[in-house]
């Protein structure tokens, strides 16, 4: 089992396409264990995006990443990482994957919809970065039967 960050991005939440989104992560097995709506600072973009400071999108990337909030999510399942970058698609939009959530909702290369972890250091970096341990949760198909 492996865990994933799974950001909702602001162009995506002003689109109302929230819902579907997580609907597609759902439909390819993953289990949601956390979420949280927020709107970030300067100073917590410009932290998470860390190492693209001095990349020539970096400046219009925290500017796009605080426009508006975002759905900061977690997500667990076998190889959860591939599978939702998979899901996903490549980060330009406009060449990602016909069928995969970035070309069906993202615009181009900055307004994409979506940001996921891209490896195991980084998914429990930025899980921590949004979520305490006990905002995450563990559950079982049938524990709501009582
Ligand atoms: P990823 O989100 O697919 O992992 P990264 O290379 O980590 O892509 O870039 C982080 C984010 O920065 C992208 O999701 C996108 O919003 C933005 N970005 C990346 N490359 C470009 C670019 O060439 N132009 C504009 N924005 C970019
Ligand atoms: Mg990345």
């Amino acid at each position: 089992m492996e865990r994933t960050c799974i950001l909702i991005k602001p162009d995506a939440v002003c689109k109302n396409s929230t819902g579907a989104i997580l609907d597609r992560l759902a439909k390819v097995g993953l289990e949601l264990r956390a979420a949280k709506m927020m709107r970030l600072g300067v100073q917590q973009a410009e932290d998470f995006y860390g190492e693209h400071k001095g990349k020539p999108f970096y400046d219009p990337l925290i500017q796009f990443m605080t426009s508006a909030p975002i759905v900061a999510t977690v997500w667990e399942g076998v190889g959860a990482i591939q599978k939702a970058r998979q899901v996903m698609g490549s980060t330009n939009s406009s060449e990602a994957a016909i069928g995969s959530i970035r070309r069906d909702f993202g615009t181009n290369n900055r307004y994409n919809v979506v940001h996921g972890s891209d490896s195991g250091t980084s998914a429990e970096r930025e899980i921590r970065f949004f979520f305490k341990p006990e905002e995450l949760y563990v559950y079982q198909e049938n524990d709501w039967k009582v």
